[in-house]
């Protein structure tokens, strides 16, 4: 397929141009495996009739991702967001709980659901991860626990948070929504602190349509869990404490063993997409992609990029308006941080005094398509498009200066 160069701004879709491209290009398209073994699947739970609750699928699902995990257990649940709430009952959180801002709203959500208090914390402005060191700050006597989240995959602090959740006596969960087939010094995410949790939205690299799992190596807490996604049933009529339904049904099992089958090849294909973005990009002021450290097992599902407006003179929001224009749905995944977000914007109406790093890169960061749903010669054209906005900023800024 031809696409066509912008060669002078009026080219450009933002100032009536021609679209670079005709159909959008999403940040989060789904990846999709065999359809014949998908569909071969869900034959098999028709004439099964097991339609959900612990069925062949899911356990079969939940063996695969633990052996692959090198995770005592894995426990499916219908989405993450559910899963991190299960996970903090099973744990016990309660009182104040330490999070990052810069995540997505279930985050905070999944405590403020249980009337968790989230005590928003800032990030270290290279990794996009909880600053352990601005932890520990914000410690109180009714702190009950910390939630990290790896960002895009790459590994939190892990040791140093561990090391303050000793110390303090917290315990320690992990948001891994995005990390799912990616490693910490060799070892894969998964068993790190009290318990981890996955996401396999349609979205994510890895999907089960909706999905998640809670992973941890501790056999009681795994007891727990699984009652827990069962409403509290310990057999069929004996329910044993509070629980709810978080159970994953037949049909998003089969997608995550059909997808699990291709996980190599979507692995594959992003970190393609990843190369061809990392030369495109690279020698253009103030643009930086973030980059994944080599050494370590990656999915690379999401492609990211710091805009720093003072090099660039583009804004991250002019950039977006520009892809947007063009068909390139690139996101500001997360903007505006979600202390800015209700109802903590609300509660905590100075929060963001705490989180200077937060508020400087939900500035700055967007995200573009990747994944199976695009090629290499599609991100080559978005590459160039960044480049020429890039270079003719300032006759940008002055044509939109002069429209509004
Ligand atoms: N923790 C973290 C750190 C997370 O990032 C997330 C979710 C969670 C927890 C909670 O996990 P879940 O409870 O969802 O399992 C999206 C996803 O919905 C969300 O799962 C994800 N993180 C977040 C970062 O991004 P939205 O509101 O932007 O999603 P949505 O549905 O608008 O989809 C984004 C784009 O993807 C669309 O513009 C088009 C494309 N798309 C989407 C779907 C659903 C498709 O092409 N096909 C599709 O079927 O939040």
């Amino acid at each position: 397929m031809a696409f066509t160069m912008k060669t002078e701004i009026r080219d450009l879709a933002l100032f009536r141009g021609k679209p670079l491209f005709n159909q959008p290009h999403h940040v989060g398209r789904p990846n999709i495996g065999s359809r014949e073994h998908l569909l071969a699947r869900i034959n098999d739970l028709l004439d099964r009739r097991w339609l959900t609750n612990d069925g062949p699928y899911v356990r079969e699902l939940e063996a695969g991702l633990s052996a692959f995990l090198g995770v005592k257990h894995c426990i499916a649940i219908c989405n993450a967001t559910v899963a991190l709430e299960i996970a903090a009952r099973a744990l016990e959180l309660h009182g104040e709980v330490i999070v990052p801002s810069f995540t997505f709203v279930a985050t905070a959500h999944a405590l403020q659901w249980q009337e968790i208090t989230p005590i928003f914390c800032d990030i270290d402005p290279l990794t996009h991860n909880i600053d352990p060191q601005k932890v520990e700050n914000l410690i109180t006597p009714r702190t009950s626990g910390i939630l990290g989240v790896h960002v895009w995959g790459r590994a939190c602090d892990v040791e140093s948070l561990q090391s303050i959740a000793n110390r303090r006596n917290l315990r320690l969960l992990f948001d891994a929504a995005h990390a799912f087939a990616c490693s910490h010094q060799g070892k894969m995410i998964g068993s790190f602190g009290d318990a981890e949790v996955f996401s396999f939205h349609a979205t994510k690299f890895f999907n089960t349509f909706e999905g998640g799992a809670v992973t941890t190596n501790n056999n009681a807490l795994a007891q727990k869990l699984r009652e827990m996604r069962n409403f509290g049933f310990a057999g069929l009529d004996t329910v044993i404490k509070l629980g709810i339904n978080g159970k994953m049904s037949e049909i998003s099992a089969a997608m995550g063993l059909t997808s699990l089958e291709s996980l190599d090849e979507f692995i594959a294909v992003n970190y393609r997409n990843y190369q061809v973005y990392q030369q495109g990009l690279k020698n253009i002021p103030g643009i930086f992609l973030v980059e994944f450290d080599e050494n370590e097992k990656c999915n690379y599902q999401y492609v990211v990029i710091e805009v720093d407006e003072g090099i660039s003179r583009l804004s991250r929001d002019v950039l977006i308006k520009i892809l947007q224009a063009e068909n390139v749905l690139a996101r500001r995944y997360f903007y505006p941080g979600v202390h800015q977000m209700e109802p903590y914007h609300s509660y905590y109406p100075n929060a963001g005094l705490l989180l200077p790093e937060t508020g400087k890169l939900t500035r700055k960061v967007l995200q573009l398509p990747t994944g199976t749903a695009i090629g290499e010669d599609e991100i080559r054209y978005i590459c160039q498009l960044i480049v020429f906005s890039v270079e003719n900023a300032s006759h940008i800024l002055e044509k939109l200066g002069n429209r509004e």
